[in-house]
């Protein structure tokens, strides 16, 4: 609401490692240290924009990218929780959970020379959420900029039952051109094909995207690199707490259906996502908690 950033601001003091500012639609943390950037809102507890210093942009948005609760923002990374994807059993529940839709709250901002840092947590566990989500949890984010940008999804189940969890940091990754791009790590794990009806696929080369892709990697390994050639960048992804990798770029067609990926968005961007989802779900036990977290970095080459 306006004026969440000057009460924020007031609240948080991080000098300059951590600004709130206020954008259309919601409010978002500004974070730097040296020449590093990046932006998380508050809607979503979404990481908005990563920029290492000389690099460039690492995050893909869309253009038509816009903040207001209740609607997902196409771009940076989503967070996917308590479900991946469709609902399991019910179509009319929304895809890919309901938190990245919804406000969070700030817990904890820090900064000093080396890494600015700020932790939200959400807390609108209220009735309505029952009716779609019928546990308690306590959920936590936490990000860390350096050179790196760290993202850690920490969940506590703090109710009496135990429960089933799919989620992903869905990150939307900016390349120069798709034609340019190599995808390197997943080589021999399995992938469960989600446009062929589930259809398990594998393949010891690196992934080149041509078509509409959308694979589930499934035991995979901690380290994805993801070669932009267009920009002279290779963009790596390390994880932990995750044993899915998502592989996902609309193409064309898909991206009319969307309608939000803006004048051939699918060719600047493609989603690598850390994940847990299919038979990689997680099991909570009352009491028990459990951290998803990757780290993005890039360097030339
Ligand atoms: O992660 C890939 C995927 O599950 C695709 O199937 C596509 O639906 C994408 O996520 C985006 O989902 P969204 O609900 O954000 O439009």
């Amino acid at each position: 609401m306006a004026g969440d950033a000057d009460k924020l601001n007031a609240r948080f003091a991080a000098g300059d490692a951590v600004r709130f500012t206020e954008r259309p639609g919601g409010c978002v943390a500004n974070l730097r240290v040296a020449d590093h950037t990046a932006v998380v809102a508050l809607q979503g507890a979404q990481v908005l924009s990563f920029v290492p210093g000389g690099l460039g942009e690492v995050l893909w948005l869309s253009p038509l990218a816009r903040l207001g609760a209740g609607k997902a923002v196409r771009g940076g990374i989503p967070v996917c929780w308590p479900w991946f994807g469709p609902h399991p059993h019910e179509a009319s529940k929304p895809a890919h959970g309901f938190v990245r839709a919804r406000n969070w709250s700030v817990t904890e901002v820090a900064g000093d020379g080396d890494e600015a840092r700020i932790a939200l947590a959400f807390e609108d566990f209220d009735a309505r959420l029952e009716a779609l989500w019928p546990h308690k949890a306590a959920l936590q984010i936490e990000v860390t900029l350096g050179e790196t940008l760290r993202v850690a999804l920490t969940t506590r189940n703090t109710g009496v039952a135990p429960f089933s969890l799919t989620q992903a940091l869905h990150t939307y990754l900016r390349v120069g051109d798709i034609a340019e791009v190599r995808v390197e790590g997943l080589e021999g794990s399995p992938y469960i094909d989600q446009l062929q009806a589930g259809r398990v696929g594998k393949s010891s080369r690196p992934i080149v995207i041509d078509g509409e892709v959308d694979r589930i990697y499934q035991d995979t390994a901690d380290r994805v690199c993801v070669h932009d050639g267009a920009k002279g960048r290779v963009i790596e992804i390390t994880k932990t707490g995750s044993r899915s990798t998502v592989v996902w770029n609309p193409w064309i067609e898909k991206s009319v259906r969307l309608g939000d990926m803006g004048e051939d968005g699918y060719r600047r961007m493609v989603c690598v996502e850390t994940a847990n989802a299919g038979r990689d779900a997680v099991m909570l036990e009352p009491g028990a908690r459990h951290t998803l977290s990757l780290a993005i970095r890039a360097h030339r080459g």
